[in-house]
């Protein structure tokens, strides 16, 4: 049976953990525990040389980076198709796929520590410009695939629930907003959403990743790097 390698509170690992519950792939879930550095154990790193989840292995096959996981499941369980065969479209779910990886993932932790230090003009503008352009594509659709899931709704939506839950109003955004209590209802996200003390912890433990990190940058500047 196809392993998946995850964190139960890992956004990114539930960019996969959705797609297989929405296309009900049979899976082995195989949690690995970032919490105790698992991750760094040879065992894992023999499957990911880089220690991130998530991972899959499906027989003697093992992919990692999970934009590549998805698009290997989609083309490995054809049924319940979310690649769009249309140029525009399969193109326009790429750019969310896109704006979801590299302009909102940076500024997840930025969030989580927003009470100890307030998110910089640069920063609220940055993601106003990703919140928009997400609301403009959903204008007068179901989902970004239109009246149909595509893997723009999955990255997008193992994300912006995140934003929402951490505090993030999308009252200005009334497509997005609808988008994101739509998504939130199907049973594959109210499958993955993490329970209220699970969610707390995970803040704690990248607020604690900030200043080990802000730590080790004071002790470099001190060394003169
Ligand atoms: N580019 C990778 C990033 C994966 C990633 O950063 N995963 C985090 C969890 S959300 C992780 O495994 N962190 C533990 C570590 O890097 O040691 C992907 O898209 O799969």
């Amino acid at each position: 049976m196809l392993k998946f390698y995850y964190h139960p509170l890992s956004p990114i690992s539930r960019r996969v953990w959705l797609l297989l519950l929405e296309k009900q792939i049979p899976h082995q879930p195989i949690e690995v525990n970032l919490g105790i550095g698992q991750q760094f154990e040879s065992e894992f790193l023999a499957i990911n040389p880089f220690h991130h989840v998530p991972v899959i292995v499906d027989g003697d096959f093992r992919v990692f980076e999970s934009l590549a996981i998805l698009d290997y499941l989609e083309l490995r369980y054809p049924d319940l198709a979310l690649i769009p065969t249309e140029i525009q479209a399969t193109t326009k779910m790429r750019m969310v796929q896109q704006v979801t990886v590299n302009e909102l993932m940076s500024k997840v932790t930025a969030v989580v520590n927003v009470e100890q230090q307030p998110l910089s003009d640069a920063k609220q503008t940055h993601l106003a410009t990703a919140w928009q352009f997400l609301d403009n594509e959903l204008q007068g659709k179901t989902y970004f695939g239109g009246d149909r899931l595509n893997l723009g709704d999955i990255v997008a939506g193992a994300t912006i629930p995140l934003f929402h839950r951490l505090g993030v109003s999308f009252n200005e955004y009334p497509y997005l907003e609808a988008w994101r209590e739509r998504i939130s209802d199907r049973p594959a996200w109210q499958q993955t959403t993490p329970d209220e003390p699970s969610f707390q912890r995970w803040q704690k433990w990248v607020q604690l990743q900030i200043r080990r990190k802000t730590k080790s940058e004071e002790k470099l500047t001190q060394l003169g790097y």
